[in-house]
């Protein structure tokens, strides 16, 4: 898979060089490139931005920059068919919630762009016209609280969409527990040696060796985790599948 990632701020993407998704990129299943927004300036001052039509604070991306940025970068210049395909990415306060289906999905994609704004975000017909020119445009957002640009929110999508690439995860299995996955639930609690701890032990039924005991008391855990923390998920289980679930363990 390609990502790109566009920002005023490249250096803030030198994590990515790092841990599993370094490794991705050092192996061959992830080319990442991250780019200076900059590089489109056409001026002497290397401007990206300019006060807002209708009033009101701060400033706003220009269009013309992100415009030749985003022809650059997905393949729009010089004619040729783009291939495959290709979703803008534009992390906004504003957007929709990101959730591990949209990761699921966004994994599946030929190439990721994202567009990190600053300032009040970017000119709103940027997402339009690269909408009607048969890109799909998702303006998505982490959580309800603000960041000052979207550079964190394409950390948090390179590494989410990265872990599901084939061969990035050395065991499989453990994208399958977790929580977010499939059963809809958030994750039991984990624990390791030693067994004892600043007067803690590990729960008995853990080193009993009896897997299904084991199986039962992770989903229970994990029921009473999503009942207690999360609410708002216990409403979306499906109550057949749930049962069904109960069943297998
Ligand atoms: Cl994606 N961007 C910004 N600027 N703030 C946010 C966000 C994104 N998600 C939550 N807050």
């Amino acid at each position: 898979m390609r990502i790109d990632v566009v920002t005023i701020f490249p250096g803030y993407l030198d994590a990515l060089d790092l841990s599993l998704v370094g490794k991705a990129r050092r192996d061959g299943l992830l080319d990442l490139r991250v780019h200076d927004l900059r590089d489109w300036t056409t001026d002497r001052h290397r401007t990206v931005d300019d006060t807002p039509f209708g009033g009101g604070a701060g400033m706003v991306m220009r269009p013309d920059v992100w415009g030749r940025a985003l022809d650059d970068v997905l393949g729009r210049t010089g004619g040729g068919d783009p291939a495959g395909r290709q979703v803008l990415l534009v992390p906004t306060p504003s957007g929709e919630r990101l959730t591990q289906r949209t990761v699921e999905d966004l994994a599946t994609v030929d190439q990721l762009v994202l567009a990190c704004g600053r300032y009040e975000g970017i000119d709103a017909r940027v997402a339009e016209h690269y909408a009607d020119a048969g890109v799909e445009v998702r303006e998505f957002s982490l959580g309800d609280y603000v960041l000052n640009g979207g550079e964190v929110a394409a950390l948090v999508v390179v590494e989410a969409v990265a872990r599901l690439l084939p061969g990035v995860v050395g065991n499989p299995q453990s994208l399958v527990e977790e929580s977010h996955g499939a059963a809809g639930l958030l994750e039991y609690p984990v624990y390791t040696k030693p067994p004892a701890w600043a007067g803690r032990e590990v729960p008995e039924i853990l080193l009993s060796g009896h897997h299904g005991n084991i199986a039962r008391w992770r989903r229970d855990l994990a029921l009473e985790r999503t009942a207690e923390r999360r609410p708002d998920m216990v409403g979306t289980l499906d109550p057949a599948d749930l049962d069904r679930r109960d069943r297998a363990v």
